[in-house]
This record gives C-alpha cells, sequence and structure tokens, in this order.
C-alpha cells in the first residue's frame, strides 16, 4: 500500500475519486465466489440464454473474479444513471439544430428504442472514466497492485456481484435496483489485488408486487428472478443473429432496440436520480425512430448514425429486421413501397422479415 494508506481511507479515497469522475454509487466487496454462482449455473444448463454461447463458455470465470484476476482479493462495484427522460442538453441541442435526423415523423411510423440505448456508448463513456480510476486504485496500493476494470466487458456477473457489493437488490425482473436510481443505471465494477473491508448487500425489497412480471409482453419472466432470454425482446431485438420467431413477432410492438417495459413498471423508479455522465445520441433523442428512414439506410449512414452508440450492436440488418417487424405490427399503406423493396434485400432475414410485415398490412387494410 502506499505510504500513509490504510485500507478505510483508501474506502473513502475511491469513493471520492469515483464521485467526481462521475460515477453515482460505489460499493465494495471481496473477490470470493459469488453466491448465486449455482442459480447461474442451473439457468444456462436449462438454455434460457438461447444463442448467447459466451456465457456458457466462460461461465466459470463470470462467478469467480479471482478466476479473472489472480490474486484478486477485492472488487468495486460502480453505478451509472441513465434516468434524465426530460434532460435536454441545451449546448448540444444548439450545435445540432438543423442537422438531419432520424427522428422526424415523415412517414408517420416509428419504433421505439430502450432508453439506455439514446445515449452514446456507455462502453467508451464509462470505459474511459474507468481507467481513470484503475490507475488511482493502483496508485494507492503501491507497487505491485493489479486491478482490471469492466463495463458490461468482461466474463463478470456484474449484478451480483454489484448486490453484493450494497449498490442495491436484484428485483424479480432480474435488474439490480437501486434505492436512490430506480431501474436507470449502468453496471461497472474493478477487480483489484487490494485489500478493502466489504460493504453490507441489501436484501430485497419487491415484496408481493410482481407488476414486471405481469407487464412483460411475451411472459419472458418465467419465474421470479429467472428471466427466458429466449423469450426476452431485447434478446430479439438485439442479440439474436437471425430470423425472430414469428409466434413473438406480433408481441414485440414497435419496439426496435431492447424494451423497458418491466423496467418502468418497477414502482422503485420513483426515487430514480437523473446522473451526469451519459449525454444522449442526436438521432433519437425522443426516442423514436423513423421505421421507413431505417428501412433505408445503407451501410455507411448506419456507421455514421449509430457507429458509437449501443445500437450498433444489432448491426444494419438487424435492426432492418426489428423495422419490419415493428411496421408488421403497426404499419399500414404508406409502408408498403420500402418494405416491398426490402422483399428484395440480398439479406434472406431481412428480406424474409420484410414479406412477412408486408403480409401482416395487407390483412389488416
Ligand atoms: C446477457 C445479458 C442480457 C440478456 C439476458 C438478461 C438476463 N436477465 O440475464 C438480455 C439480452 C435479455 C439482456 C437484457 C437487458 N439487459 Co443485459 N446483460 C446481460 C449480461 C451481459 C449478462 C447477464 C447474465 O449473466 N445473465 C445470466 C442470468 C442467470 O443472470 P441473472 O438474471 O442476473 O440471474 C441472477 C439473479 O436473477 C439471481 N437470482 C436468481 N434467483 C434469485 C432469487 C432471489 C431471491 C434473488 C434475490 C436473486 C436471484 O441469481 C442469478 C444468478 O446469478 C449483463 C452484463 C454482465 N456481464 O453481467 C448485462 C446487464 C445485466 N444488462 C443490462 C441491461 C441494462 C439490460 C436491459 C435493461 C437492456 C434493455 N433495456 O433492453 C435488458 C433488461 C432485461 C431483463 N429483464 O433482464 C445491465 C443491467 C443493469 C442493472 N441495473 O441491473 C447489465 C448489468 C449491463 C451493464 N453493465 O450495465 N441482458
Ligand atoms: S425486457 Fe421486455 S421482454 Fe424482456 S423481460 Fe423485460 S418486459 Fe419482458
Ligand atoms: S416491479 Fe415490483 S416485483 Fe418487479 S422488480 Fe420492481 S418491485 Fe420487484
Amino acid at each position: 500500500m502506499a505510504p500513509g494508506t490504510t485500507a478505510s481511507n483508501i474506502k473513502a479515497a475511491v469513493r471520492r475519486c469515483a464521485a467526481e469522475l462521475g460515477f453515482d454509487l460505489c460499493g465494495f466487496t471481496t473477490a470470493d465466489v459469488l453466491e448465486r454462482a449455482p442459480l447461474f449455473l442451473r439457468w444456462l444448463a436449462e438454455g434460457y440464454q438461447g444463442g448467447m454461447a459466451y456465457l456458457a463458455r466462460n461461465a466459470q470465470r463470470r462467478i469467480d473474479p479471482q478466476a479473472v484476476l489472480p490474486g484478486a482479493k477485492s472488487a468495486i462495484a460502480l453505478a451509472v444513471s441513465y434516468a434524465d427522460e426530460s434532460r435536454r442538453d441545451s449546448a448540444f441541442d444548439a450545435s445540432e439544430r438543423g442537422r438531419p435526423t432520424l427522428e422526424s415523423r415523415e412517414s408517420g411510423v416509428t419504433g421505439l428504442v430502450a432508453r439506455y440505448a439514446r445515449f452514446e456508448d456507455y462502453h467508451a463513456v464509462i470505459g474511459t472514466r474507468l481507467e481513470v480510476l484503475i490507475d488511482f486504485v493502483n496508485k494507492l496500493g503501491g507497487a505491485g497492485t493489479e486491478s482490471i476494470g469492466y463495463v458490461d466487458s468482461g466474463p463478470v456477473l456484474e449484478r451480483d456481484l454489484a448486490w453484493r457489493a450494497g449498490l442495491g437488490f436484484v428485483g424479480k425482473h432480474t435488474n439490480l435496483i437501486g434505492r436512490m436510481l430506480g431501474n436507470w443505471f449502468f453496471i461497472a465494477e474493478i477487480i483489484t489485488t487490494i485489500e478493502v473491508e466489504p460493504d453490507t448487500p441489501e436484501p430485497n425489497r419487491c415484496g408481493r408486487c410482481r407488476r414486471c412480471i405481469d407487464a412483460c409482453p411475451t411472459g419472458a419472466i418465467v419465474a421470479p428472478f429467472k428471466l427466458d432470454a429466449r423469450r426476452c425482446i431485447s434478446y430479439l431485438t438485439i442479440e439474436l443473429r437471425g430470423s425472430i420467431p414469428t409466434d413473438l413477432r406480433p408481441l414485440i410492438g414497435d419496439k426496435i432496440f431492447g424494451c423497458d417495459v418491466c423496467l418502468e413498471a418497477c414502482p422503485w423508479n420513483r426515487f430514480a436520480k437523473c446522473g451526469g455522465l451519459m449525454s444522449r445520441h442526436r438521432w433519437c433523442r425522443d426516442g423514436r425512430l423513423d421505421l421507413i428512414k431505417v428501412l433505408c439506410l445503407d451501410e455507411s449512414e448506419f456507421r455514421a448514425c449509430f457507429g458509437n452508440t449501443p445500437i450498433a450492436r444489432a448491426k444494419l440488418a438487424g435492426l432492418k429486421r426489428n423495422a419490419c417487424v415493428a411496421l408488421g405490427n403497426t404499419g399500414d399503406a404508406r409502408s408498403l413501397p420500402a418494405l416491398e423493396k426490402l422483399i428484395m434485400d440480398s439479406n434472406d432475414v431481412v428480406s424474409e422479415h420484410a414479406r412477412w410485415a408486408v403480409e401482416r398490412i395487407r390483412q389488416r387494410m
């Protein structure tokens, strides 16, 4: 440890630095194997991860921070709020005024983007601050200290680690809820060889509530704390490559990237506090994209619009596929020319979803 530092003033110094960097919560835990590891392993064995094979490939590392960083003694869990529905950065708006956007309503049909994806890529925004905090921790720890950090980018069961570090409790929808932040926050963590006193985990505070379970359009929360990712709209619109099962398409409604229905249902959001770190990207500041414009994007336009946003993960074909589903559910005759053109698309998945959408719209006409 650096001269003059003790385990307790390390915690205070790290918390202070984290707050200065814009993190909304900071907690500490040990680097021991996660208590809920058996639940995670059972979930994998039951196949609920669908096509996310990477979760099973490094399962052992996900449940054991010491497998990620040999010699690790502690983990620092961090939260970054994205609860700022009403916030508008005036400087940002002024500089963007008059530039093209995908949120205008020319076609009259728009698709909904999950809240977390209305901001610039959180991996980059939070990752940069995380690097600064890692340097700070390593200096505090002195020679030989090693630390590694992730934000949704490494083999760590982030919600369980953050729960154990006292950041909040896991709700029945499986997300971590903060008493000061509600549902709307990202999690990041640093695993380190420094030893500090762990914070106390919170008990579950859902009580008898089951609003999230009842609100889910696809019945993906198959039991409290258990999500069947294969039915989850977030999985279907972001992670799934290939065709969306036809029985689930009508249940997706107008969502084209991610889903917030279970999060929005949660009464703990009344405590959600706005954070200062995340800034919105200009392509869908109100959370909606013009679906016809999405269908017409080419690769370079897609990269220019969404390259530095979470939406990049769906890739152009995925976003077009999702737009077809949303149009099949909500579109009208005005959507037909663009969809009919897309039936000829060289991508089989896009073409098949466009055909499905055309048939659905025609049935409604
Ligand atoms: C894979 C993944 C997904 C998958 C699967 C989601 C899931 N529930 O597992 C899909 C694509 C569906 C998804 C969707 C979303 N995701 Co996601 N996802 C991940 C990822 C990469 C891994 C999660 C994982 O390992 N799941 C495996 C399952 C088994 O874990 P689990 O559900 O947490 O199960 C545990 C608990 O439920 C608990 N448990 C089980 N039984 C019981 C019983 C009791 C009594 C208690 C208390 C607990 C408990 O133990 C289980 C085992 O550990 C993490 C990042 C990471 N590296 O951790 C982000 C992460 C979980 N996702 C995140 C976000 C924001 C989302 C979305 C909100 C995005 C959106 N708007 O579309 C949705 C939310 C959907 C939902 N209801 O969960 C955030 C969550 C932040 C938070 N505050 O919780 C994370 C942490 C990314 C980040 N760094 O910020 N995601
Ligand atoms: S994100 Fe949407 S589909 Fe997934 S569990 Fe929540 S409400 Fe259901
Ligand atoms: S909606 Fe109710 S049951 Fe679901 S996570 Fe929130 S408090 Fe828990």
